[in-house]
């Protein structure tokens, strides 16, 4: 990458930074760590440039990104403000992804600056900033930061190396791009500190978590004639363990990670019995799971995607594994997909 090179909407997000005095920061429901890293490095760094800001709460913060969090820098509640100068909306593909306590509607603004890393972004924005390309949020706010020339402290190199780290799947992803490992090297070289981030993000499971794992595990199978696999998540599994749907974060690697598997679904019961949460993972972009999740109504990323369906068990695994083996048809198309391009898993 140029670095030389002034990208005309960076330019324009630059240049709304410098003209407005008051910030709205929105991330999506259920955040991960780009989210919530995303979210709290723009914040810091609004802070630095003496600006006013407000981060909005996106929900329960999971465990693995806590540590990242100080106290009160997310407020759960927006203040009365009439009209903000400029919301930044990150990470966040569409309103319906907006976090609760706006019901679907961004408040009043001046300019709304959406930054983004899904393809299928429907947000509008005065200013729009969506690189699917851009393995997080995070490695797409270090880039704005360094073409701004903000001096990047350890506090907001930080949260953007956890925010890369996490939507990589610690760099494991089809998403680990060179410039992906470019930015979380230099967050390094600014404070980051990978062996502390990484001791922080996956040494944060509760005992809980094991118990519901042990569960799911044992429902573990092979589906799609060796091509897939899948996993419950039961409402009565979640009982049994006192765990929550919080605590499933990752649970999808245990199928996806099987030999062979070109397709991974996790299925997760909530507790009223009814309706199904479905997380479907492949392998690589050449296998679009968002169109099988589409076809439930639900989206995303063509490696990374899902859906909510109402039903039993049998009939959501039925009509799931049916619309699955469809997308893996033909035979082999998947394999050998050295060539492919890449797309952010997250
Ligand atoms: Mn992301």
């Amino acid at each position: 990458m140029d670095k030389k090179r002034i990208d005309p909407i960076t330019q324009k997000i630059i240049e709304a930074i410098g003209r407005h005095e008051e910030f709205l920061v929105l991330t999506h429901l259920n955040p991960d760590g780009d989210a919530v890293g995303s979210l709290l490095a723009l914040g810091r760094v609004l802070a630095a440039l003496g600006k006013s800001r407000h981060l909005l709460s996106p929900g329960e913060i999971p465990p693995e990104c806590r540590f990242l969090v100080a106290a009160g820098e997310v407020s759960p509640s927006l203040p009365s403000v009439g009209m903000w100068d400029a919301v930044f909306v990150l990470d966040t593909p569409c309103s319906s992804r907006l976090p609760l306590s706006l019901s679907g509607q961004i408040p009043p603004c001046k300019e709304l600056i959406n930054i983004d890393h899904h393809a299928g972004n429907t947000i509008e924005g005065t200013l729009n900033w969506v690189d699917a390309k851009a393995s997080s949020v995070g490695q797409m706010l270090y880039l704005l930061f360094e073409q701004a020339g903000y001096v990047v402290s350890p506090d907001v190199a930080t949260p953007l190396y956890t925010a890369i780290l996490t939507d990589t799947g610690s760099f494991r992803f089809p998403n680990t791009t060179s410039s992906a490992l470019t930015a979380a090297a230099e967050l390094v070289k600014g404070g980051a500190d990978p062996a502390a981030i990484a001791g922080r993000v996956y040494a944060s499971n509760s005992l809980r978590k094991y118990r519901l794992l042990a569960e799911a595990l044992a429902s573990l199978q092979m589906c799609c004639s060796g091509r897939g696999a899948l996993m419950w998540v039961t409402g009565e599994m979640l009982r049994k363990s006192g765990a929550s749907l919080l605590d499933t974060d990752g649970f999808e690697n245990f199928p996806r990670k099987i030999e062979g598997v070109e397709v991974a679904i996790l299925f997760k019961q909530k507790d009223d019995g009814h309706t199904v949460k479905v997380s479907l993972r492949s392998r690589t972009p050449l296998v679009d799971v968002s169109r099988v999740a589409g076809q439930f109504g639900g989206g995303g990323h063509r490696t990374a995607a899902g859906c909510i369906i109402t039903g039993s068990k049998q009939f959501v695994q039925e009509k799931v594994l049916k619309a699955v083996a469809e997308e893996l048809a033909p035979a082999g198309t998947a394999r050998n997909s050295a060539t492919a391009q890449t797309i952010p898993e997250r």
